[in-house]
């Protein structure tokens, strides 16, 4: 008989997640974990069922734009994929936006949502976008304290109904850069009590939103971020049509196909300005901090999904006499994308944390300004790992892994957007730089990495532990060093920055290692159980240390990247 191959299955993507369910064992208070554990439960079994067979059954349906009706009429409606309908739903139901601000679990509430988030977003293409950015409006309009506008959007933002709950978009990006956000040329001119917004948003994620938060620079305003303003804008008017925006077309991008990225043209657009007439890049600050952590926990979640599929393939595939599963190498190759997968979870779930204490207002001083920190480190972090370790998970399928209708390529597209967007790696490193600028900043980290090493006890723990104080030590002396010599001359800054990515990289692997260390010294006690401790060493053996070979030479660097002699 011909032979066929089995696909891969994936069953309760909770009750399978060891690392997810030990992380939660510890961190979380035993009456707390009790709570959260049946929804939980139930969406890992929704992510391993109903809607991974959705969203296999979905591949091909991409967002579709109608830009007119058959009568001339300019419309622009964006159809979204029946599995976005769904994830929509199920979004509002689960409270996966909804949890952290009832704060049932005062700070774990964060920990609780950020799970949910880790179950729901492999199995919903990207999905995680809209919530994101619902997420990170929601966080922002309560930081700037605006009754009206929190007393309008809040109900709806954390609706647990379907039918109530709205998404918010975050507009941005401009022609004109997408990181150098202070470029943007929208303009804001005063109507009456409310603002008129005109210009061209060049990348608008999840244009399908009810409301979106952007920055606009009033009329008469310098240049620059602080020129800018911050603006709630509501996309539609009672009668359900755009106000004053012109979707000019979707984006067709490498992944995040779902996603139904527009270009807009915004011509008179009602807007309220949300805190203040400038200041408009620090104001949306909260925002990008809270979808930065979201893009963590989906990295994360992107890789559990990729060695989730691997493992399961590795069983049931047989190759040269015996499963994958009993071949060293491809074992290999497996724990070493676990080990990556463990040490991103436990740095990730840090920065969760450490929000969840902030906004319960349980965080201490050095708390807060870790949070900071960790926030650029997870995302910088997590991103470049997800990519990787996908795109190993693609490999575990060889020639099926290629092959668009296993699934497998759109999960590593879907990855590769998550060092990009919210900042680069190199922006989010530029802006670890940026935090590190604060004395207190440097100082919480060095006292969590020193916490985290001196609770380790197992020997081996304890030198991987050392092994991450030592490169981090290395990455915050290279900085500082920079910074001395950038007294005396702009060289210093210039090495500064040249070195930003291997300072961050370090920081956060290191940070990475260290958490991880501390976990699997407590497993080993309280579970009995090894497999943390063997991903620990694993990862400690990856390296962390990305400045062991000492900085670049500015003119070689120079001289290589541009090919000048
Ligand atoms: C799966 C996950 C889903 C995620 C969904 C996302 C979908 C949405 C897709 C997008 O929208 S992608 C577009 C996202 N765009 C960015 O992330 C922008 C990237 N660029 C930066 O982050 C730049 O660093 C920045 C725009 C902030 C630089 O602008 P400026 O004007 O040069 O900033 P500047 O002068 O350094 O900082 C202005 C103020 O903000 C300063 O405070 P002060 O005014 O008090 O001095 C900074 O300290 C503060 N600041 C900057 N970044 C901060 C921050 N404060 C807190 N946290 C930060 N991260």
């Amino acid at each position: 008989m011909t032979f066929l191959q089995d696909p891969p299955a994936l069953g309760n993507q909770f009750d399978d997640d060891r690392a997810l369910r030990s992380y939660l064992a510890r961190a979380v208070p035993d009456d707390v974990r009790r709570d959260i554990t049946p929804e939980l439960s139930s969406l890992g079994a929704l992510a391993g069922g109903e809607l991974y067979d959705l969203q296999l059954a979905d591949r091909l349906n991409d967002p579709v734009l109608t830009s007119w009706d058959p009568w001339g009429r300019r419309i622009d409606r964006i159809e979204v994929s029946p599995l976005w309908k769904r994830a929509a739903v199920l979004a509002a139901e689960y409270g996966l936006i909804a949890v952290p601000y009832a704060r049932r679990h005062g700070a774990y509430s964060r920990i609780d949502q950020f799970a949910r988030v880790h179950l729901f977003n492999p199995s919903t293409d990207v999905y995680s976008c809209p919530l994101a950015m619902t997420d990170g409006a929601a966080r922002t309009l309560v930081a700037h304290g605006n009754a009206a506008l929190i007393e309008r959007a809040m109900p709806r933002l954390t609706s647990r109904d379907p039918a109530r709950m709205w998404t918010s978009g975050q507009w941005m990006t401009e022609r004109t850069g997408g990181s150098d956000v202070g470029l943007s040329e929208t303009v804001a001119r005063a109507d009456g009590e409310g603002w008129r917004l005109h210009g061209v948003k060049w990348f608008s994620s999840a244009t399908t939103a009810d409301m979106a938060l952007t920055l606009a620079r009033p009329e008469g305003n310098g240049p620059g971020g602080r020129g800018l303003a911050l603006y709630y804008v509501e996309t539609r008017d009672a009668q359900g049509r755009l106000q004053g925006i012109t979707v000019n077309r979707l984006k067709e991008k490498l992944g995040t196909r779902k996603v139904p990225t527009a270009e807009l043209t915004l011509e008179g657009t009602p807007a309220t300005l949300v805190a203040g007439l400038t200041d408009g890049v620090r104001n949306i600050t909260p925002m990008l901090n809270a979808t930065r952590t979201w893009n963590a926990i989906c990295a994360v979640s992107f890789m559990r999904r990729g060695i989730a599929l691997s493992r399961d393939y590795a069983r049931r595939r047989t190759a040269f006499g015996a499963t994958l599963s009993r071949k060293p190498l491809h074992l290999d190759t497996l724990a070493g994308m676990q080990a990556e997968y463990e040490a991103a979870l436990h740095l990730s779930f840090r920065a969760v944390e450490l929000l969840g204490r902030e906004e319960s207002r349980e965080a201490t001083e050095g708390e807060r300004e870790l949070l900071r920190l960790v926030t650029p480190l997870a995302k910088l972090t997590t991103g470049k790992q997800c990519v990787d370790v996908v795109s190993e998970a693609v490999e575990c399928f060889a020639g099926a892994g290629y092959c668009e209708d296993t699934g497998l390529p759109g999960l590593l597209r879907d990855a590769h957007v998550l060092p990009i967007w919210e900042g680069t790696t190199n922006v989010l490193s530029l802006d670890a730089l940026r935090a590190m600028g604060s004395a207190a900043t440097v100082e919480a980290l060095r006292a969590e990495l020193a916490g985290l090493s001196s609770a380790v006890s197992d020997p081996a723990l304890a030198v991987a532990a050392r092994t991450a104080v030592a490169a981090a030590d290395r990455a915050l002396r290279t900085a500082r060093d920079h910074i001395a010599t950038a007294a005396s001359g702009a060289a210093g800054l210039a090495h500064l920055e040249a070195d930003g990515r291997r300072i961050a990289l370090t920081l956060g692997r290191s940070l990475a290692l260290a958490l991880l260390a501390r976990h699997a010294d407590w497993s080993l006690v309280h579970e009995r159980d090894g497999r943390a401790r063997a991903a620990a060493l694993r990862f400690a053996a990856h390296g962390v240390d990305l400045l062991s070979a000492g900085t670049a030479d500015l003119d070689d660097t120079r001289r290589l990247a541009m090919d000048e002699a």
